[in-house]
């Protein structure tokens, strides 16, 4: 196989409701769509670099710069036998994952595609259901929090996630299990501690959360495996693994009992199936994260989490919570048992709505 051509779209597209993490707030996203043109087949990716560089510091800006002047060049006019190999011709552009891992799905997308299968199967993945969970953003009260948990609780989701800061932490825990004292509760801390703040972490322990993601350092593992030594709550960790080595050094040194798993951060489905298997091995179990995606990347997310050793829930929502009008058809939906249906169609499984994704673009470049 060979890519004839690569299509960037940035769509402008307003979220229902504004999400507040530690690092700042999204009022709408800016889109990131890489259209892979195959030898005749179109395969979708979504590259989820942020606005901004606080999650990563990758932005849209800089993983256009990267598709276009470092990652294309490196694979243009090359023959490949899989998409497989597409992780390895990209690795002389160091770092700028999300920017890979975009151009990376796409290729899988169109493999598939080709190959007439669903892209789950192509990628080893078992499960024809994957388990959903939420993650509810910052809030101005706890009143509104306890309101929104009710509604996804409601709505059938299997766990939930809430972000926290400094300030947004103990209390709002408290008052979430003294309401709910049987769900599936954790927290994303999003790197807003230090590890001196290990005094109050560690009064998290009284509340059994599932876990307590990435409360340190984003590139911190070290201070994860100190703070880790004096938690019961399982660690999980997202934003200091970008590659297997890191993952292995996290496992190794006791920083994490588990591993988010965001294609984008791990620059794919190669980096991903590579730090899955590790985790597997090593019986860290691991769920699927979210980045405020398009349907386009909720769609490879749920591929992602049909891998066997995504057992947690995953943050892979519905289309609703985000988007008034997602860009793919059907657009993700999930059932009241908390569940999505793993799509059985050829490629991604959900159909890009042209007519939708042109009105939403605010540019585009094609790549020759
Ligand atoms: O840390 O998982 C995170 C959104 C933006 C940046 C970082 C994170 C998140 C989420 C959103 O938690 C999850 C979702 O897409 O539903
Ligand atoms: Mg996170």
């Amino acid at each position: 196989m060979r890519i004839r051509k690569v299509t960037l779209r940035e769509l402008g597209m307003k979220l229902i409701a504004p999400f507040e993490i530690s690092s700042g707030v999204s009022y709408e996203r800016r889109i990131l769509l890489v259209e892979a043109d195959v030898d005749g087949v179109a395969g979708w990716g979504e590259c989820v670099a942020g606005e901004t560089p606080q999650y990563s510091p990758e932005t849209v800006e800089t993983a256009w710069h990267m598709l276009r002047d470092h990652l294309w060049p490196l694979v243009k006019g090359e023959e490949f036998e899989t998409a497989a190999e597409l992780s390895d011709r990209l690795e002389p552009v160091r770092g700028h994952n999300m920017a890979k891992g975009g151009l990376e799905a796409a290729a899988w997308d169109a493999e598939a595609k080709h190959k007439g299968i669903p892209l789950w199967k192509l990628i080893g993945g078992t499960r024809e259901e994957i388990a959903c969970g939420v993650s509810i953003g910052i809030k101005k009260s706890v009143e509104e929090l306890l309101a929104s948990v009710k509604k996804e609780l409601d709505a059938g989701y299997q766990r939930i996630k809430i972000k926290i800061k400094p300030g947004k932490d103990l209390e709002q825990v408290k008052r979430l299990r003294q309401e709910f004292p049987q769900i599936k509760l954790m927290v994303d801390a999003n790197s807003a501690y230090h590890l001196d703040d290990w005094p109050l972490l560690k009064e998290l322990d009284a509340f059994y959360l599932m876990m307590i993601e990435q409360p340190l350092g984003w590139e911190d593992i070290y201070s994860h495996a100190e703070l880790q030594k004096k938690l019961v709550t399982p660690i999980c960790l997202d934003e200091c693994v970008h590659t297997f080595e890191q993952a292995r050094a996290a496992i190794a040194l006791g920083a994490c009992k588990i591993i988010n798993i965001k294609l984008g951060r791990v620059g794919g489905y190669t980096g991903a199936r590579k730090i899955h298997d590790l985790c597997h091995e090593k019986g860290i179990p691991v769920w699927c994260g979210g980045m405020l995606e398009s349907g386009i990347g909720r769609a490879h997310n749920i591929a992602l989490s049909t891998l066997p050793n995504f057992t947690l829930p995953s943050d892979v929502s519905a289309s609703r919570r985000y988007w008034v009008e997602d860009i793919i058809e059907p657009e993700v939906m999930v059932s009241l048992g908390g569940t999505i249906r793993v799509p059985t169609g050829p490629g991604i499984g959900f159909e890009p709505r042209l007519n939708r994704i042109e009105k939403l673009t605010v540019r585009s470049e094609q790549l020759t």
